[in-house]
This record gives C-alpha cells, structure tokens and sequence, in this order.
C-alpha cells in the first residue's frame, strides 16, 4: 500500500509538473531559479511596474489592518499574523462548508479515509471568498510585497481531519514535512482558520525569517523539503513559529518561508488559503 501511494504522489507531482512545464516553458527556469533568493530578487527588481496598482482601502473588510506593518514584517520575518476575518464573512464561508459537499484528496482506489478534503467550487461559488480575494487591503499588501500586479493564483477551502502522522506523510506531506513552495519568483499566501487551531488542533508551522536568510544547503538541495531535525539544528527552537488563534484568525506568509501544517489530533481543521504570484505559470 505504501509503495503504492508514494507511486501515486510521485504521479501527481510529475503529471503536475508535466503540465505547468508544456503550458509555459519559463516555469522550468523558475522553478529551478526562484530557489536562488540573489535570483529571486534580481529577477524582481528587472520586471518591478514603474508604479504599482495600488486600490482605495476605504471599503477593506479590514479597517483596523496597517499595511505597512504588515509589509514591514513580511520582509522581515517572511510571516505576520494580525488579520480577522469580519463575523459575517466567517459566518458565510461556514455555511458553505456545511451545504456544499468537500471533495477528499486521495486516489480512487484507495478504500482508508481522506485526511483532507477540499471545495473545488470555493473560490467561484462562495461570495465571501469572492469579497476577501479582491479585498483592497488584501490586494495592497500582496501588490507591495510581491512588486508588481498581483495575480490570484487560487482560493481554497480545505479541512485537515484528525489522522495520524504516518497517514498523513502518506497522503498530506504538506502537513508533516518542512518546505518551501516554488510557484513564482515571489508568492505570497493568506490564510485563515475557520475553526478554531491550538497545537493539538493542527497548526500552520513557520520557520521565521527562512525566506531571506536560508542556508545555501537548503537553497541548492533538489527538494524543497527538510526534515523537523534539519531544520531546527538549522534555524533554531526561537524561529519555530506555531501559529495558533481562534477561528476567523488569519496571517499571510511568503511560502519561501520553511513551513508545514501539522496533523490535527483532537479536532479537525477548517481553512481558507489565498494565493497570489507574480505571474500566472
Ligand atoms: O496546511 C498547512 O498549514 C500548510 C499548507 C502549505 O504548505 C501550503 O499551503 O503551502
Ligand atoms: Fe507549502
């Protein structure tokens, strides 16, 4: 069974690949170059808009929000955590998880159950989701950090269940294995809980400052993944950041960062993910 699954993700991840590489052949340059942060950063500072396409923020679904702050502490820590979700958008996207019937993230032929499971229509069909992706504080925050237009690259809603580790390696490895996503020269994710996520109830992990200040080791490995133990000897116990808050609470993150999920242990997880990029691959 094991060696079936790790065939089936090898699968998924080379289809994928296959698929982004034949769509536009400069994905193949980025995904081996934007590892590089000198590159990442060159490459940034070449394709930069003149100005950027800033929006008025009067109408953010988040008046009290500082956006310097947040940018600030973006390109210094690589994550900051100081978003809530308005009651009646929380209060929407629950609702559609409880109508809509979330699609499990595993091969068909597998009889155990999923440890995810997602929304494909969450992004089109929720009008909250549709507010919050074109929120302007939203947009701000991912233009300065990002340098240029951003684009949206996806909205998802996603459960994490209570599911062991060995389960979830097999199934989730996002969820138990420190990496770092390769999607753009620059991306950025917001996330939200929707339940609420203590330590037992399956945290966003951040390894701060990781997006700048990665060892070249870990820039020129071929897999975006590290072990807890590499990490940790690496960056040390004071970076480990676990994100936790009730539901409603958000951060947002350059996925450069070192970060994983963690495999709820007493109560599954409910959480929205907004992703932009730079350029759609
Ligand atoms: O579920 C999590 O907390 C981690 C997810 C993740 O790695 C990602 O969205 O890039
Ligand atoms: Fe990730």
């Amino acid at each position: 069974m094991t060696e079936s699954l790790s065939r089936w993700r090898r699968h998924s991840r080379l289809a994928r690949y296959w698929r982004y590489a034949r769509r536009n052949p400069a994905w193949i340059a980025m995904f081996v170059l934007s590892r590089f942060r000198s590159v990442s950063n060159w490459v940034v500072s070449v394709t930069r808009p003149p100005t950027l396409p800033l929006l008025p923020e009067e109408a953010s679904l988040f008046p009290e929000l500082d956006v310097d702050a947040v940018v600030a502490e973006l390109r210094q820590v690589g994550c900051s955590a100081q978003l809530r979700l308005p009651a009646d958008i929380l209060g929407e996207m629950l609702s559609f998880a409880t109508t809509e019937e979330p699609l499990p993230v595993k091969p068909k032929w597998l009889v155990r159950p999923a440890v995810r499971a997602f929304y494909p229509t969450f992004g089109e069909e929720c009008g909250a989701a549709r507010r919050l992706a074109s929120d302007a504080k939203i947009h701000n925050i991912a233009a300065r950090y990002l340098e240029s237009e951003p684009m949206l690259k996806s909205a998802r809603l996603g459960w994490c269940f209570v599911g062991d580790r060995k389960t979830y390696r097999e199934l989730a490895p996002a969820q138990t294995i420190f990496h770092y996503d390769l999607a753009d020269y620059r991306v950025l994710k917001f996330f939200f809980y929707l339940t609420d996520v203590d330590a037992n109830s399956g945290p966003h992990v951040c390894i701060r400052s990781s997006h700048t200040r990665k060892h070249w080791k870990h820039q020129f490995a071929l897999f975006a993944k590290q072990s807890d133990r590499e990490i940790y000897e690496a960056y040390g116990r004071e970076n480990w950041w676990e994100i936790v808050g009730p539901a409603g609470f958000g951060f947002v993150e350059d996925v450069y960062c070192f970060h994983r999920g963690t495999p709820p242990v007493n109560c599954p997880r409910l959480m929205v993910k907004l992703t932009f990029t730079r350029h759609q691959y």
